[in-house]
Parts: C-alpha cells; sequence; structure tokens
C-alpha cells in the first residue's frame, strides 16, 4: 500500500514538472524574439536579418514572418490539442485497468487533416516560388554598378571592371533611391573553395562557387556601415573572413571611385621601405598600381590605407597592427595563408612607413 502512494505521487510530480517545462519553453518564445528584434550598440554593430535596408532582404524578411505566422499558427492548434488531450484523458484513480474507448478511423476527420496540410504547402510554395521569382530575376538597370566578388581563403577580392577598380574586403556601394535606382549586381566567383557572401541586412545569402560563377544584387535605402561574414566554412580562418559594406552617398561614392582610380602615391621619403617592397617575395602576392608589385594571390595594397580594417576585418588597420601583421600574421589571424616574413626591426619599420603612405 505505502509502496503504491509512493507511485502515483512521483508520477504526479513528474507530470507537475513536464507541465512546467512546457510553459518555460512557451514563455521562452517571444523572449527569445525580443532579444532578435533589438540592436545592441546602435548603428548596424552587429549583422541583424531583423532589420532589412534593401529590397531583397527586405522581401526575405516578409515571407520568413509569413511563413513564421503559418507555422506558428499550426504549433499553437497542435499544442493546444495535445495539451488538452493530455490533461483531459489522462490516467484517473477510477479508469486505471480499464482501456480507453478503442475508435477506428474517420473518414471526415482524415480528409480533413490530409487536404489541410496539402493546402497548406502549397500556399508556402507559392509564396516562397513568387519572393525567389522577384530576387532572382529582378531586371539590372542601366545605372546599376558591376562588382565581381572573389571568395579567397580567407578575405575578398572587389573588381569594378566598368570602373577600373580593385580592392578588399572592404566594399564600397552607392546608395539607391527608390526614384533613380542604381542597384548594385555582383557577380560571385571563388578563387579556391566553396565561400558565401552574406550581408544579412542587404540581401540572402550566395555560395561562391570556384568555375560556377553566381549572382545577386542589393540596393541599399540608406548608408552606413554593413557588416557580414563569409558564411560556408571554407577552411581554418573561416570565422575572420569578415565583410564590411560601406553604403555611401552619391557624392561619397563619386569621391571614393575617383580616389581609388589612381596611380598609387610615390612617396620619395620612404624609398627604402619601398626598395624592401619591391625586392621581397611581397610583389608575388600584391599588387601596388603602378609599381612592379602585380601579385594577386593577396589583397591588392594599391589603397591600402583607405580601409579601416586590415585581414578581412581581423584586426584595424593602424601602424601596430601593420606591423605585427607582417611580422606574425598568425598573431592575429593564425592559419592565415600570408606567411611570417621574418624581416630585420629595420626593414620592417621602413616597410611599414611604406605602407602607411598607400593612402
Ligand atoms: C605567399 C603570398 C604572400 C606573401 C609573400 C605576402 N603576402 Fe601579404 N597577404 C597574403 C594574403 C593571402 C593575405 C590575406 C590574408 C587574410 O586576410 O587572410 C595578405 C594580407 C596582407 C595585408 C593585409 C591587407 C588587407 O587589406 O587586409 C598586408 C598589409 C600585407 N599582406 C602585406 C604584405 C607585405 C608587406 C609582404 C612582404 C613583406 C607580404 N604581404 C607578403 C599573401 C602574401
Ligand atoms: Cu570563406
Amino acid at each position: 500500500m505505502k509502496q503504491m502512494t509512493e507511485t502515483t505521487q512521483k508520477a504526479h510530480w513528474g507530470m507537475v514538472l513536464g507541465r512546467a517545462a512546457i510553459v518555460v519553453l512557451l514563455a521562452g518564445i517571444p523572449f527569445a524574439a525580443g532579444l532578435c528584434a533589438t540592436n545592441p550598440g546602435g548603428d548596424n554593430a552587429v549583422p541583424n536579418i531583423f532589420q532589412p535596408q534593401s529590397t531583397p532582404a527586405d522581401s526575405i524578411k516578409q515571407l520568413s514572418d509569413f511563413v513564421l505566422a503559418i507555422t506558428g499558427m499550426i504549433f499553437v492548434v497542435v499544442f493546444s490539442l495535445l495539451i488538452y488531450a493530455v490533461i483531459k484523458f489522462r490516467q484517473r484513480a477510477g479508469t486505471a485497468d480499464r482501456e480507453p474507448a478503442q475508435v477506428y478511423g474517420s473518414t471526415q476527420i482524415e480528409l480533413a487533416w490530409t487536404i489541410i496540410p496539402i493546402l497548406i504547402v502549397v500556399v508556402l510554395f507559392l509564396a516562397t516560388a513568387r519572393v525567389i521569382h522577384a530576387v532572382q530575376d529582378a531586371p539590372k538597370p542601366a545605372t546599376a554598378i558591376e562588382i565581381t566578388a572573389i571568395g579567397h581563403q580567407y578575405w575578398w577580392e572587389f573588381r569594378y571592371p566598368g570602373l577600373g577598380i580593385v580592392t578588399a574586403n572592404e566594399l564600397h556601394i552607392p546608395v539607391s533611391d527608390p526614384a533613380l535606382p542604381t542597384p548594385t549586381f555582383l557577380k560571385l566567383l571563388s578563387a579556391d573553395t566553396d565561400h558565401s557572401f552574406w550581408i544579412p541586412q542587404l540581401a540572402g545569402k550566395t555560395d561562391l562557387i570556384p568555375n560556377h560563377p553566381n549572382s545577386m544584387w542589393m540596393d541599399p535605402h540608406r548608408t552606413g556601415i554593413f557588416l557580414g561574414q563569409c558564411a560556408q566554412y571554407c577552411g581554418t580562418q573561416h570565422a575572420k573572413m569578415l565583410l564590411r559594406v560601406s553604403v555611401d552617398s552619391p557624392k561619397d561614392f563619386g569621391a571614393w571611385v575617383r580616389a581609388q582610380q589612381k596611380p598609387a602615391i610615390q612617396d620619395e621619403k620612404v624609398i627604402a621601405g619601398r626598395r624592401v617592397f619591391e625586392t621581397t617575395a611581397c610583389i608575388n602576392c600584391h599588387a601596388v598600381g603602378g609599381s612592379a608589385a602585380n601579385g594577386r594571390f593577396g589583397p591588392d595594397l594599391t589603397h591600402l590605407m583607405s580601409r579601416e580594417t586590415i585581414a578581412s576585418g581581423a584586426a584595424e588597420n593602424t601602424k601596430e597592427n601593420l606591423r605585427l601583421w607582417i611580422q606574425k600574421p598568425d598573431a592575429i589571424k593564425p592559419g592565415s595563408l600570408m606567411p611570417a616574413m621574418q624581416l630585420n626591426d629595420e626593414d620592417l619599420d621602413a616597410l611599414v612607413n611604406y605602407l602607411e603612405t598607400l593612402q
């Protein structure tokens, strides 16, 4: 007798705990959604899929909201029925040794739960197909900016074929005024392995695959810095393969383009450092416009100092970081494909002084 009460008591506590767990889980959903929707740190401090600022990202957000609403409704209906059944038909003292009523099939119910889900899936399919079509088949206006983005282990190369610009890691594009749209169309390529281009606030995620050009576009609605990240594991330093997009006003973009189109500054004061650069392996991997350096394995350094970060966002572009980077890239980005160059202090200082003139 005593044993039996103990078992029922245990079962009772099990049930209370189970119910409490369900309540906690349900309460967690709006909490998590609230966390995601807030934007700590102000202006685009974190990439955020909940605050689209460009047409493709906006279409994707709207579709996700729609799908979430429908699946959320299904979740609520199914869980309400489940909780109802669990409570209403729970084991009671009087019914412990009786079998529940045995029901064999119901054509109406079976038809309903076959046809309704099919309709829901068709609606979700059509809504998704519509957005995919609108994003992928958008016509390219004559005013579009064309850029080729090439993924490298572990940095980004950006080429503006129409403007004759080559740069790295920090993409500059103009803001797009709906009255006179200047969207940016990107051709996506890879120099080695599979990468993925993702700036959540501006567009969806698209892979960069060797020998298989992909494309995407974005038309940012406001200026500012937007952050992104390589979204496909591509090797050791995949995590430090960040993307920085500067959406500029038409005036700022024009000024940036003119500055980038100039050849590298040749400052006689840093001739010693330039000599170090041009007589070591640097030039096999890096290009500096208007000099003997035309390597393509690493980022173009012609306008290195116009970038706020180095090594794909791994460090700020300061004198100390440049020095450290050349001496020991692994200190900033372990596994990066730039070798430690083993220079003596004198050469290193001269070299950094030279790099600092590459405005
Ligand atoms: C074997 C090829 C190779 C050699 C040689 C090489 N680099 Fe690099 N370098 C790279 C690669 C690859 C990166 C990109 C690393 C990353 O971000 O993952 C890089 C990045 C850099 C960067 C950061 C650029 C940016 O905008 O992020 C600087 C500056 C740089 N190298 C300077 C030098 C200098 C100076 C030398 C010569 C002393 C040199 N490199 C030699 C391959 C090389
Ligand atoms: Cu990558």
